[in-house]
């Protein structure tokens, strides 16, 4: 298998769109013409920089190497009047998800207060023009007129555009996974989805998020295994909250507990849930309206029947139902791949109708 490539999800980079060709001074030399007028041509224009949102990717790994991305120039103007080709555009493919902030150039410092984000980039094949390439300079058959029958000059093309950009990638996935260290998250989603995140019995296995789509006759969902979460994450514990921000943009959460640390270590569960509901609380409040699935997982492990249905009657009393789910032996994994899907139609539902809301003129929209 390949390796997979380092988890980057900031980079910085400069990006200059090409510059247009300069116009030509020529003049027509036919047999027969004495005194050929202007012939010079248009330069081309240059080449555009172009983002594009791409689903096939997962980091910003490359765009470390890639600093400096330019597109073409535009070709000069040639004699008897031809254009100078266009320069190429340029195509920097990012993962989706990726916020793509420009820095104010007059600005001493690059703070958040100095950027302003240009483009969200949330959609498979999304693409934006981010600068756009200089006009090609007129060649001096152009400023041919009655009073000036060979002029004998042209314009230069105009110089391409130069923007600082920072690249900022918060998955955008349907799904989150979330839970202790060895919860088991890795392994559901090997369980679920093509993805292949390392899976070891020691917590921190994973150390950057990894996504996984999972496929139910017709739907797709991205789901995302995201690593590192532990109380006092918010504050910087373990991996810190370096990875919270990959839970932000998830629709639905799929909180894994851990039935083999009930089991081996005698962790209560409900002090487990509620410390992860804290950290994600304080790193963000809208996380704890966020739909949530819980699952109890590992049930392979289980051998007393009687003690798990005592766990979740002490569960249901806290308010809380959970699936049973074994991502090593598949148990549960069918229900738990409906409830999935079934929750996330909810939410782009949900979504769907908050953005007909927000588009229809309100009363004060009309004022
Ligand atoms: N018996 C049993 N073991 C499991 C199950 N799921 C995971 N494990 C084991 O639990 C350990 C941790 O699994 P991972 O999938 O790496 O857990 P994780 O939540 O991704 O852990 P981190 O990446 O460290 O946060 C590994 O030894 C797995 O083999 C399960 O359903 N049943
Ligand atoms: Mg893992």
């Amino acid at each position: 298998m390949k390796n997979p490539q380092p988890f980057v999800d900031e980079a910085a980079i400069t990006v200059i769109s090409g510059a247009g060709g300069n116009g030509m001074v020529g003049y027509r030399r036919e047999k027969f013409v004495a005194n050929g007028g202007p012939s010079g041509g248009d330069g081309g224009r240059g080449g555009n920089v172009l983002l594009v949102a791409n689903r096939n990717l997962n980091t910003l790994t490359d765009l470390q190497r890639r600093r400096l991305i330019r597109a073409q120039n535009g070709a000069n103007g040639g004699t008897s009047r031809k254009t100078g080709a266009s320069g190429a555009h340029t195509e920097i493919h990012l993962p989706v998800g990726t916020l793509v902030y420009a820095r104010d150039p007059d600005a001493e410092l690059a703070v958040d207060a100095q950027e302003e984000l240009v483009v969200d980039l949330t959609e498979h094949g999304q693409r934006f023009t981010v600068t756009r390439g200089g006009n090609g300079g007129f060649g001096n058959a152009r400023f041919k007129n009655a009073t000036r029958q060979t002029p004998d000059f042209a314009l230069k093309g105009r110089p391409g555009e130069t923007r600082e950009l920072r690249l900022s990638l918060k998955l955008l996935a349907d799904v989150g996974l979330v839970g202790f260290p060895n919860a088991g998250k890795s392994t559901l989603l090997r369980g679920l989805s093509e993805a292949r995140p390392k899976v070891a019995s020691y917590p921190f296995t994973t150390l950057t998020p990894s996504l996984g789509v999972v496929e139910l006759d017709d739907a797709r969902i991205v789901v995302a295994d995201i690593p590192g979460l532990i109380e006092g994450a918010s504050d910087g514990a373990g991996l810190g909250h370096q990875f919270l921000r990959h839970v932000e943009r998830t629709r639905v959460l799929v909180h894994l507990l851990d039935l083999g640390a009930w089991l081996t270590e005698g962790r209560d569960l409900l002090d487990d849930y509620a410390a992860i509901r804290r950290e994600l609380g304080r790193y963000q409040p809208e996380l704890g309206e966020r739909p949530e699935i819980l699952v109890l997982n590992k049930t392979d492990l289980v051998t007393d029947p009687e003690a798990l249905e005592d766990l979740e009657d002490r569960l249901r009393k806290a308010g809380l139902r959970a699936l049973r789910v074994s991502g090593a032996s598949g148990e549960g994994k069918a229900e738990l791949v409906r409830t999935m899907l079934q929750s996330v139609t909810e939410a782009v539902a949900a979504e769907r109708s908050a953005e007909t809301e927000a588009s229809s003129p309100g009363e004060e929209d009309r004022k």
